[in-house]
């Protein structure tokens, strides 16, 4: 294919977790004892951006403790939520578009669902509360002499 004369172009993407503790009082019938936790991991578009243009599909590589731990997401939103009990790092691996002929990127995110509060009242009460533990990260995903096709999508929006 054809490349454009371009150096890169990039787009920006946001990726991480919100994870909730469980209410004892109201815990799913289903949700197996040991489980402490609700989590959403997710790769987005900033400020909710479309970015189902120039990426394919994700998949998402949880820990072996988890069922199928390889979740290959081909729509947006592009995310997995789950029960567990323990944080680990999560690989997401995004497949871009045919027109791109880029290879697969791996991303790494530490799935976290323990606030990190160094006050022990202020860390009681965020516990109390069950308020929700975010980690998102902005990227850039950069294509390096993208095809011509390539450049026309990512510079259409
Ligand atoms: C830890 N190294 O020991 C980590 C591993 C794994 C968390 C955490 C599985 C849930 C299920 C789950 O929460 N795994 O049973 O499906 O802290």
């Amino acid at each position: 294919q054809k490349r454009v004369k371009v150096p890169s172009r990039v787009s920006d993407i946001l990726y991480g977790s919100v994870a909730t503790p469980v209410n004892p009082d109201k815990k799913p019938p289903n949700l197996p004892v040991d489980h402490t936790h609700q989590w959403t991991v997710s790769v987005k578009g900033v400020n909710d951006a479309d970015i189902a243009h120039f990426i394919k599909k994700v998949q998402f590589k949880l820990h072996d403790t988890y069922a199928n731990p390889l979740r290959m997401i081909e729509h947006p939103p592009f995310e997995v939520s789950e029960t567990g009990w323990g944080e680990f790092e999560i690989q997401i691996k995004l497949f871009f578009v045919p027109e791109c002929t880029e290879k697969a990127q791996t991303l790494f995110h530490f799935l976290k669902l323990h606030p990190y509060i160094g006050d022990k009242a202020e860390l009681e009460l965020a516990r109390q509360q069950r308020r929700p533990v975010l980690s998102y990260v902005y990227d850039e995903i950069i294509f390096n002499e993208p095809t011509e096709a390539m450049y026309d999508l990512l510079t259409s929006r």
